[in-house]
C-alpha cells in the first residue's frame, strides 16, 4: 500500500470518524481508490450485483438504524442505476448517502469517460446533491452529507466524487470534522397550547404519521401522545393510501375525522391531500413539520421536530382531561379487525393457493421473531394486510416502487444476524433483484424469498380489468416459472409449493437450510382488498 494520503483517504476517514462501518457498493474505475483506502480502516464493503440493490440495502440500513446507510457506486451508468432506489429512500424518509465516482474535473466538458451532470441527475430524488470540488475538502463533503441525511426529515443525499480528486495527494492537516448533531427544534409554548386547544375541541381527532415518524424512537414518542390523549395513531405508509390493506376496517372511519394531526406526514396523495372529499369540509388540520416549505394552509402549522413536538404535547396534555379514548379504541379495534371472509382465505386448501393462506403460514414465523420485508404488487398488499408484525418491518412504502425486497432483506439480516428474515414478493417483482441471492450466499446472509407466483403482473392486470374491461388486458402475462431453481443454481435452497398443506414444511426447510432460499408458491392472482372510498389510482 502506498503511504501517500489522497482524497480517497479523506473520504474513508470521514466515514469512519462518523461511525460508518458498512458500505454497500458495486465497483468501477472511478471508485477503486476508495476501495483501496478502506483496507485496514474497519470499513467493510458488501458488494452487490446491481447498483440499485446497493442503494436498497443502504435504505434498509437507514430505516433500521436511523443512521445513514452509505452506498458507493461508480460514475455514469453506475450512478444512473442507483437513482430509482434513491426515490424509495426519499419517500420512506430514510437516511441514505449515495457516493458516486465521477469523471475527473480536469477533463470536464471535453467528453470524459462516463462524464455527465450526475448531481443534476440525482437532485430530484435527494435532499441535497452536489459534486465535490476540492480534494482537501472531501472529508468535509462527507461529514456534511451524513449530517444532512439524518437531520430534519431524514432522506437521501448524494455527493459525486471526481476520480482525480480522489487520487490527488492531500496535506497532513486535511481531515474529517466531527459530525454535527443539531438539537431538534421545539415548538413554542404558545403553539403547543394552540394545538392542545384544537385537540380538546375535537371529537374525532386522528394522528397521522409515516416515514421516519413511524419508526424507532420517533414512533415511541407518537405512541405516548396517543396514550395520553386517546387519539388514534395511524402510520400512513402505503402507495395505496387509504386502500392500504393493513388499515383493515379503520380505513372507512378515517373520513369521519374532524381533526388531523399530521406529525411529519405531508398532506400528500397518501392522505388524499387531507382535504375534501376524503375529509369533511369542517375537518381541521394541524401540521407539524421540520420543513417550512412542506406546510400547507391549515388550522395550525408548526415548523419543528415532529417527534419532539409529540413529546411536548404529551407532557402538556397530562392532567388536561383529554378524553378521546373511546374514539381511539373504536379506530384501533377497526384497524385490527379483518373482514369476516378472510378466515376462509387463511384456511383455504385450494390450489392455486389463496394469498391469505400464505400470510397465515408467514404469521407463524413472524410471531416467533422473523422480520418481514414485503414488496410488490397484489401479493405484497395481501401480505402487508394479512400479516401482523411489530417493527422492524420493511415495506416498499409510498414510493410505490417494486423490486427492492431481496436486497432490503439482506441488509436486514446483516443488521439482525440472529433473526430469520423473510422477503415476501410477487413473481414479477422477484425478477428485479433475484441475483442478489448470490450476494446473500457470498456474505452468508441467508434470507428466504417467498414468491407469490400468479404468473402475471397482477396489480396492473387488475387495473386494466377495472379501467378498460376484462377483454382488454394487455402486457401483463408472465410464466409460472421455476424460480426456485434460480436459488439452487446459485448455491441456495429452493422449494416449489403447489398445495396449501405443503407450505409450512417448505418454509421450515427453507429457514432451516441456512442458505439463501426461494419458496416459489403458486398462488391465485386475486385483487388485494380495499375498504375505503374508491381508489384514486
Ligand atoms: C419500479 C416499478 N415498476 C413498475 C411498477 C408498476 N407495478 C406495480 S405493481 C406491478 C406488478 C407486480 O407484479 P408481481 O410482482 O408479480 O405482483 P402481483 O401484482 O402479480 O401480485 C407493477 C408492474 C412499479 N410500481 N414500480
Ligand atoms: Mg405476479
Amino acid at each position: 500500500m502506498s503511504a501517500t494520503r489522497t482524497g480517497a483517504h479523506l473520504v474513508v476517514g470521514a466515514l469512519a470518524a462518523a461511525g460508518v462501518r458498512q458500505l454497500f457498493s458495486l465497483s468501477g474505475n472511478q471508485i477503486l481508490s476508495v476501495y483501496d483506502a478502506t483496507l485496514g480502516r474497519g470499513l467493510s464493503i458488501l458488494h452487490t450485483r446491481h447498483e440499485a440493490a446497493a442503494v436498497h440495502m443502504a435504505d434498509a440500513w437507514g430505516r433500521l438504524t436511523e443512521e445513514p446507510g452509505v452506498a458507493l457506486v461508480t460514475a455514469g451508468p453506475g450512478h444512473c442505476n442507483a437513482i430509482s432506489a434513491l426515490y424509495g429512500a426519499l419517500m420512506s424518509e430514510s437516511p441514505v448517502v449515495l457516493l458516486s465516482g465521477h469523471a475527473p474535473t480536469a477533463q470536464l466538458g471535453r467528453g470524459a469517460f462516463q462524464e455527465m451532470d450526475q448531481a443534476a441527475v440525482a437532485a430530484p430524488v435527494c435532499k441535497a446533491s452536489w459534486m465535490a470540488k476540492d480534494a482537501a475538502r472531501l472529508g468535509e463533503d462527507i461529514a456534511t452529507a451524513l449530517d444532512l441525511a439524518r437531520s430534519g426529515r431524514p432522506g437521501p443525499v448524494h455527493v459525486s466524487l471526481p476520480g482525480d480528486l480522489l487520487e490527488a495527494k492531500v496535506a497532513a492537516g486535511d481531515g474529517a470534522r466531527a459530525p454535527r448533531r443539531e438539537p431538534p427544534v421545539a415548538a413554542a409554548a404558545a403553539e403547543v397550547e394552540q394545538a392542545l386547544a384544537l385537540l380538546a375541541a375535537a371529537r374525532r381527532p386522528v394522528i397521522l404519521t409515516g416515514g421516519a415518524m413511524a419508526r424507532g424512537a420517533r414512533r415511541d414518542a407518537v405512541a405516548r401522545l396517543g396514550e395520553v390523549t386517546g387519539a388514534p395513531v395511524l402510520p400512513m405508509e402505503s402507495p395505496r393510501g387509504f386502500n392500504d390493506p393493513w388499515l383493515h376496517l379503520a380505513a372507512p372511519l378515517l373520513a369521519q375525522a374532524d381533526l388531523l394531526l399530521l406529525l411529519g406526514k405531508k398532506p400528500d396523495f397518501v392522505v388524499r391531500f387531507a382535504q375534501p372529499p376524503a375529509f369533511g369540509a369542517d375537518c381541521r388540520v394541524i401540521q407539524v413539520d421540520p420543513d417550512a416549505a412542506a406546510l400547507r394552509a391549515g388550522a395550525l402549522g408548526i415548523v419543528a421536530d415532529p417527534a419532539l413536538v409529540a413529546d411536548q404535547l404529551a407532557r402538556a396534555a397530562r392532567g388536561r382531561g383529554l378524553r378521546h379514548h373511546a374514539w381511539g379504541e373504536e379506530v384501533m379495534v377497526a384497524r385490527a379487525t379483518v373482514p369476516a371472509e378472510w378466515a376462509a382465505g387463511r384456511r383455504s386448501t385450494r390450489s392455486p393457493i389463496h394469498p391469505l393462506r400464505v400470510a397465515d403460514a408467514l404469521q407463524r414465523h413472524v410471531d416467533r421473531g422473523a422480520i418481514l420485508v414485503a414488496d410488490g404488487g397484489e401479493f405484497g398488499q395481501w401480505i402487508q394486510g394479512g400479516v401482523e408484525s411489530e417493527p422492524p418491518r420493511l415495506f416498499n412504502g409510498p414510493a410505490g416502487g417494486i423490486g427492492g425486497a431481496i436486497p432490503m432483506a439482506i441488509a436486514t439480516r446483516l443488521r439482525h444476524p440472529d433473526r430469520p428474515v423473510i422477503a415476501a414478493l410477487g413473481d414479477g417483482t422477484f425478477g428485479f433483484h433475484a441475483f442478489e441471492l448470490d450476494t446473500a450466499l457470498r456474505y452468508r446472509l441467508p434470507v428466504v424469498a417467498v414468491i407469490g407466483n400468479d404468473a402475471r403482473w397482477n396489480a396492473e392486470h387488475q387495473l386494466q380489468i377495472r379501467l378498460y374491461g376484462a377483454d382488454r388486458t394487455v402486457g401483463c402475462e408472465l410464466l409460472p416459472s421455476r424460480y426456485e431453481q434460480i436459488a439452487t443454481a446459485l448455491g441456495g435452497h429452493g422449494e416449489r409449493v403447489e398445495r396449501a398443506g405443503d407450505l409450512e414444511p417448505a418454509l421450515d426447510r427453507a429457514l432451516a437450510s441456512g442458505l439463501p432460499a426461494v419458496v416459489n408458491v403458486l398462488i391465485e392472482g386475486l385483487p388485494a382488498p380495499t375498504y375505503g372510498p374508491a381508489p384514486s389510482h
